[in-house]
């Protein structure tokens, strides 16, 4: 049962600086901060949101901000220096929440920057910090552990298996949640496999093609071509796969056809910190075979959902689809309603933003 907060708090949700909302190139956290705002209006909570100009939202009010992007994180070295660009988006972000912050309660950041984590003891506004990917840089890794120091409160997780990344097993995990009204369970799927993701080397696409070359199974691709040089690469190097790139969907027509899907495929070659695609597939009553790595390896209940296979082994992934007839689809559905709603993601949120903010 849900329980609607006591007090009405006024939030503020600050976006990545790495794109604006709407283009797919957001990547996970657009779905997350979407769905986390839904979770919070239902629980009487009211909901600004603040991403780059160029930036579109539905469900709650947007205030935009021009700049320079900020580079995706997941492309520097560990040792590498945190570097603004001239004009730097991601400084005109916090600027602004700077000067807007006496009109909210709070403030969430979803920025796996530098900048935004280093700033919250000089705010009067509390900043809450939910981080969106694992361990990838050293000065990320020394911000996050200050702040788990000084401002423990402050920090949530996606998955248990992310947080251990950084070597602070004890912090929240709030995992997330969908709009589940917007995804309707299929009980008799046609025989394609489904990919879902940004194209780009760490998502490592080729172990699903590979999959599909070796099951004969078409393999549909949803997802923002992030890399064009890597997916030509992959083209020449399976000529003869059965691949229908589908192009980057939103949720309605990506569902239609997700749920339709023998399985979803999840072939991370680097740690996802959560995996919303994998909920998505659930919520469908998709199962899900992935390698057992990552916030997919917290989600997934190996056998029961669908199967966690040895990383990086393209038998296993195929061993696992051999067996996917004793998946029970219903199962799948089941799960994403009592873990992954929007009101089970509001409780995990008040209890988190409770212990932030005076009663
Ligand atoms: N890189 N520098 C930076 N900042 C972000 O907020 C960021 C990122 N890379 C990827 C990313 N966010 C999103 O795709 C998350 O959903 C992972």
């Amino acid at each position: 049962m849900s329980i609607v907060s006591l007090k009405s708090w006024r939030i503020l949700l600050v976006s990545t600086p790495v794109a604006s909302l709407g283009n797919g190139f957001g990547g996970g956290v657009e779905l997350s901060l979407k769905n986390l705002a839904q979770s919070l209006q239902l629980k009487g909570h009211v909901v600004t949101v603040l991403a780059p100009e160029g930036s579109v939202l539905a469900n709650a009010e947007l205030q935009t901000v021009p700049g320079q992007l900020q580079i995706s994180m997941q492309f520097l070295d560990r040792t590498e220096a945190m570097c603004l660009p001239d004009n730097s988006v991601l400084a005109n972000l916090w600027e602004k929440a700077r000067a807007l912050q006496n009109d909210y309660d709070l403030i969430l950041n979803f920025a796996y920057d530098w900048l935004p984590f280093y700033l919250t003891p000089f705010f009067q506004t509390p900043i809450a910090h939910l981080v969106s990917m694992c361990s990838l840089t050293n000065t990320m890794d020394r911000v996050i552990h200050q702040i788990a120091q000084s401002f423990p409160q402050s920090l949530a997780f996606h998955s248990q298996v992310q947080a251990e990344t950084f070597g602070l097993s004890q912090a929240r995990c709030i995992g997330n949640a969908l709009d589940l009204d917007l995804y309707d369970y299929c009980a008799d799927p046609q025989e394609y496999l489904a990919w879902v993701g940004r194209i780009s080397p760490e998502k490592a696409i080729e172990d699903a093609i590979a999959v599909s070359e070796a099951t004969g199974l078409e393999l549909r691709v949803y997802g923002v071509l992030q890399d064009l040089d890597y997916w030509e690469r992959l083209k020449q190097k399976f000529p003869h796969a059965a691949i229908n790139y589908r192009g980057f969907l939103g949720t309605e027509a990506l569902q239609q056809e997700l749920r339709q899907s023998k399985a979803l495929l999840m072939t991370p070659r680097w740690v996802e910190a959560f995996g919303n695609v994998v909920i998505e597939a659930l919520a469908c009553g998709v199962p899900v075979v992935a390698y057992r790595r990552g916030g997919p390896a917290d989600i997934i209940q190996d056998g029961i959902t669908g199967f966690l296979v040895e990383p990086d082994s393209i038998d296993g992934l195929v061993q696992a689809l051999n067996a996917i007839h004793k998946i029970d689809r219903q199962a799948c559905r089941d799960r994403a309603e009592k873990e992954y709603s929007l009101a089970a993601h509001g409780d995990r949120l008040n209890s988190w933003f409770q212990a932030l903010l005076p009663d």
